[in-house]
């Protein structure tokens, strides 16, 4: 920074301080990490003087910087109104990223005009690990946009600009939060005890290190590049998640087959036919008019045969007491004869613990609903990070996750992902879809989920193949 910003930015500390955008105390942090220092710049909508400083200054810095940019986008949702005021003061066009459609969807995930190629600066107000600047940096990226710079008003220096340098991206900043406390500290704001226990926390909650092992970017992990092979014979795998990848990397096939139909004989029918194309058939059993358990006999019978396994997506989502009855008895019996089941964790964890009575002794496994395909699905952000820690918690009978993307590194953990079709981007009940390629490759998934790509295509097996082969190419173009 020059020096002649620097009485600028010491007024913007206080004035900061005084509209409570900066406060000291014990504040538990999305991370779960707890920090005697806070930082709300929302609040700064409410002072437009203070907001158009802010703006000035992170221009400026920009400026200083020699930053080269066609376009300027505000990380959503804090420095959109900053990110607003530097272009409309400065003539400068503006992108924005859609939040909404993050991970999912087919929706447009940046708006504004652009080219493919132009350079985006991006805009934050604070950064810590540097994990949303990265999650934007992706979407931009994703739309053709080169990303090589971002300015923050704050950092609070644990570690986000060597996360960002390590993918590519320079940082520049406003100011540091050991800057604002000796500012503060120097107008008599804050104590020295305060100062130090400020120091102290900034030392030891650095994110460099751990971000590797957490990162949310659809980037290539440790996990990612192992063979399904290799991740068989990692020393915590569940037997049944050893079986299944033991069987996708002798069949070549990371493809489930969705049967969604509602006749018998055309399950049996499809299970023969598409059988030695897919690693797993899923089920729905209770859309089937005429179900019956010599019907759940041949299926198995069929699964043995072609090797694959049977996944019933009952989605359980009751107390432990009625989810132990709904897997072992009724008409369905589905824990006599589908190796898979799938649970939403909304209970809490007695409904994994009712599962799991009557399936480990089994030698069953069941996978968490970490986050959902259609549209607007609630089981996104903390609540998809609480379903990874419940599966992890009880490892002997969950085995993966039925998410979108890879929700953990550890390599014992099966990732499978509904919502995939190779031309059509939804339907008109909020089903997304995504291709193979995006799933297993850019968001690192291990086995696509098909259904009507296949149910609806004049020729079934055909069509398996030709998921099959994407999948599969998918999965390698990964590892390699
Ligand atoms: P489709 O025909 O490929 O759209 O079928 C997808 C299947 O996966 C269907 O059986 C759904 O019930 C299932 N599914 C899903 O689409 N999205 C989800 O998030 C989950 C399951 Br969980």
């Amino acid at each position: 920074m020059s020096s002649n910003m620097q009485p600028l930015v010491d007024d913007l500390a206080v004035q900061l301080y005084e509209v409570q955008a900066v406060k000291f105390g014990s504040y538990l942090l999305k991370s779960g990490i707890t920090s005697p220092v806070y930082f709300d710049l929302r609040v700064i909508i409410s002072h437009p003087v203070l907001l158009t400083q802010v703006a000035n200054l992170v221009f400026q810095t920009a400026v200083q910087a020699g930053v080269d940019y066609s376009s300027i986008c505000g990380v959503p949702y804090t420095a959109l109104p900053i990110a607003s005021v530097i272009c409309c003061n400065n003539l400068i066009p503006m992108l924005i990223r859609r939040k909404e459609a993050k991970d999912y969807g087919t929706k447009r995930l940046v708006e504004g005009s652009f080219n493919p190629g132009e350079s985006c600066l991006i805009i934050e107000d604070v950064i810590t690990s540097g994990s949303s600047i990265l999650e934007t940096a992706a979407v931009l990226q994703k739309e053709g946009l080169k990303v090589t710079d971002a300015i923050v008003l704050l950092d609070r220096e644990q570690g986000g600009a060597a996360n960002l340098k390590k993918e590519g991206i320079r940082l520049h900043s406003v100011c540091t939060l050991s800057s604002i406390l000796e500012i503060l500290y120097q107008r008599g704001k804050t104590d020295k005890a305060l100062v130090n226990a400020v120091k102290t926390f900034i030392q030891e909650n650095n994110t460099a290190l751990a971000f590797d092992q957490n990162s949310v970017i659809a980037k290539k992990t440790e996990c990612e590049g192992l063979s399904f092979g290799a991740r068989a014979e990692s020393a915590t795998i569940h037997p049944l998640a050893a079986r299944l990848l033991h069987l996708m990397e002798k069949k070549q096939t990371n493809l489930c087959l969705s049967a969604d139909v509602t006749n018998s004989k055309e399950l049996l029918q499809l299970a023969d036919s598409v059988g030695p194309e897919i690693c797993v058939l899923k089920t729905h059993v209770d859309i089937l008019e005429d179900f019956n358990l010599e019907v759940a006999k041949k299926l198995r019978q069929l699964a043995d045969e072609h090797e694959f396994l049977i996944f019933e997506d009952r989605k359980f989502a009751d107390i432990g007491n009625t989810v132990k009855h709904q897997y072992e008895g009724g008409m369905y019996r589905i824990a006599s004869w589908a190796d898979i089941v799938n649970a939403h964790a909304v209970p809490g964890s007695g409904v994994v613990k009712g599962l799991r009575e009557v399936g480990l002794p089994l030698n069953r496994g069941c996978l968490l609903i970490a986050e959902m395909s259609s549209q607007n699905s609630l089981a996104t952000g903390d609540y998809t990070k609480a379903v990874v820690t419940m599966g992890e918690e009880y490892a002997d009978f969950v085995f993966g996750f039925i998410t979108g993307s890879r929700v953990t590194n550890k390599p014992e953990f099966i990732h499978m992902t509904p919502g995939v079709h190779m031309h059509a981007e939804g339907d008109n009940l909020g089903q997304q879809y995504l291709s193979p390629e995006d799933v297993i490759h850019k968001k690192g998934s291990d086995i696509i989920i098909v259904g009507r790509g296949i149910l609806m295509a004049s020729n079934k097996v055909d069509a398996a193949k030709m998921y099959r082969k994407a999948g599969w190419e998918a999965y390698l173009g990964r590892l390699s």
